[in-house]
């Protein structure tokens, strides 16, 4: 069981050997700006779509305009000791249509993003989808289509073919479950809002990670690693009748995934969903869907507590974040068990894990006390699976800096480095602070 405590942990009490990376993790869209096409090349993404037609929400054209500051950011990931950086590709910058036409300028980036992280000794972990859908490809149906998934192969192989040299760590999809979030709910983009498309998209998604998985094992060095992120919220029940309501939903909404990857089958608690809507499940895609993967990604923020009814029940007086997720690390440490038991998994990172939380500015520093102890709490967690026996060998906080959480906008900040909305200057918080001494003292064990 791991302790919530108010001191912080040192690392000779973490159980992370000397070749655990420490990192920190963005996505495109979140951080890059610079979305205009006569001007980047970039073509038009769902997210660019969706906020556009929602002007009420923040828009993503600035964001934290990264793209034009990616070289002082690097220098910054540097200062603060990161081992590694996570972040991802935006489909739409590579191929403008999503298939096709490639945009130099935008490979170009990325190339020289790979170029200055190594050149600072920073490991580059790159995912090749957090969200951003090429409007085209939505046109033609998005992740409703099966023609997408063979898009997103075609779409991998470029993208491996002019970093594949340089980048040791790749992953396919960020976060599934939110992916599928968009078509079946409107608060995310596409934001289709139609139930019944959920197992057409989660099939389509599992077969994207499946056939690119392919195409990246033909592309790349063989060293180079392969998996999926996968974000898991545990459902625990409000009362012991609630049990098998909470497993089900557990199992529908997040395990589908590992149960797919990792066991070649869905689970038989969608099969009825399955029958129903009208997705077509060749024979040979299960087996496509769970080729090898070296490592899997894990995303973690919150767990939920359903009632008898499947209703999500928000306990009374626990700590919670901006986004009233509930703060609770001993359940980390448990769903990590849960699922190594279960999965035999392969080799683990945390992808991602932080907290948006409101930060006090105290003469000019920004205290946030309430992350650095998040971020203290979680990655004793981490090391409690690990000396129970889960190969976890990797952590990169989320987020490197305050960004754009999608449809909440700008206010939800999970940054470890405050970024200024009028001028962006960056600013590390007292939680990098902290974070980056955690990392120099492990690199002094190296
Ligand atoms: O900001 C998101 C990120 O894009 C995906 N994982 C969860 C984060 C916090 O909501």
């Amino acid at each position: 069981m791991s302790r919530e405590t108010g001191n912080l942990p040192d690392i000779s009490e973490l159980a992370f050997g000397p070749e655990f990376l420490f990192g920190a993790a963005t996505s495109a869209y979140q951080i890059e700006g610079c979305v205009d096409q006569s001007t980047y090349g970039r073509g038009c993404s769902i997210w660019d779509t969706y906020l556009k037609d929602r002007p009420h929400l923040d828009s993503g054209e600035v964001a934290i305009d990264h793209y034009r500051r990616m070289e002082s950011d690097v220098a910054l990931m540097k200062a603060l000791g990161l081992q590694s950086y996570r972040f991802s590709v935006a489909w739409p910058r590579v191929l403008p249509k999503g298939f096709g036409a490639i945009n130099t300028k935008g490979l170009d980036f990325y190339d020289r993003l790979v170029d200055k992280l190594l050149e600072n000794d920073i490991i580059p972990n790159l995912t090749l989808y957090h969200w951003d859908l090429p409007q085209v490809l939505e046109d033609k149906g998005g992740w409703a289509s099966r023609d997408t998934a063979y898009y997103f192969a075609d779409y991998a192989a470029v993208v491996a073919n002019r970093l594949g040299d340089r980048v040791p760590f790749w992953a396919t999809l960020n976060e599934p479950e939110v992916i599928v979030a968009g078509y079946i709910g409107k608060s995310l983009a596409p934001g289709v809002g139609d139930y019944s498309l959920r197992m057409k998209v989660i099939h389509h998604l599992m077969l994207a990670h499946g056939f690119a998985l392919q195409t990246l094992r033909d592309s790349l060095p063989k060293d180079a690693q392969q998996g999926i992120v996968a974000n898991l919220v545990p459902i625990d029940p409000l009362t012991p009748k609630a049990e098998t309501v909470a497993q089900n939903r557990w199992m529908r909404d997040y395990a589908v995934y590992l149960e797919a990857i990792l066991k070649g089958a869905y689970p038989e608690v969608v099969e009825k969903e399955i029958s129903k809507s009208g997705v077509e499940i060749a024979p040979g895609d299960m087996a496509i869907i769970s080729g090898h993967i070296d490592f899997l990604g894990v995303n973690w923020y919150l767990r939920m507590v359903v009632n008898e009814r499947d209703r999500v029940v928000d306990v009374p007086d626990v700590p919670r974040t901006l986004m009233g997720w509930e703060i609770r690390a001993e359940a980390f440490t448990r769903t990590l068990l849960a699922i190594h038991e279960e999965y035999r998994l392969p080799p683990v990172y945390i992808t991602e894990n932080g907290a948006a939380l409101q930060d006090t500015i105290v003469g000019g520093e920004i205290e946030d006390k309430g992350r650095r102890k998040y971020f203290g709490d979680h990655l004793r967690a981490v090391s409690d699976a690990v000396k129970q026996g889960v190969d976890v060998r990797g952590y990169y906080a989320w987020s490197l800096f305050d960004n754009l959480e999608w449809s909440l906008g700008y206010q939800k900040t999970f940054g470890i480095v405050h970024v200024d909305r009028k001028t962006m200057e960056r600013t590390p918080k007292l939680s990098a602070k902290w974070y980056a001494s955690l990392i120099a003292q492990h690199r002094e064990r190296l």
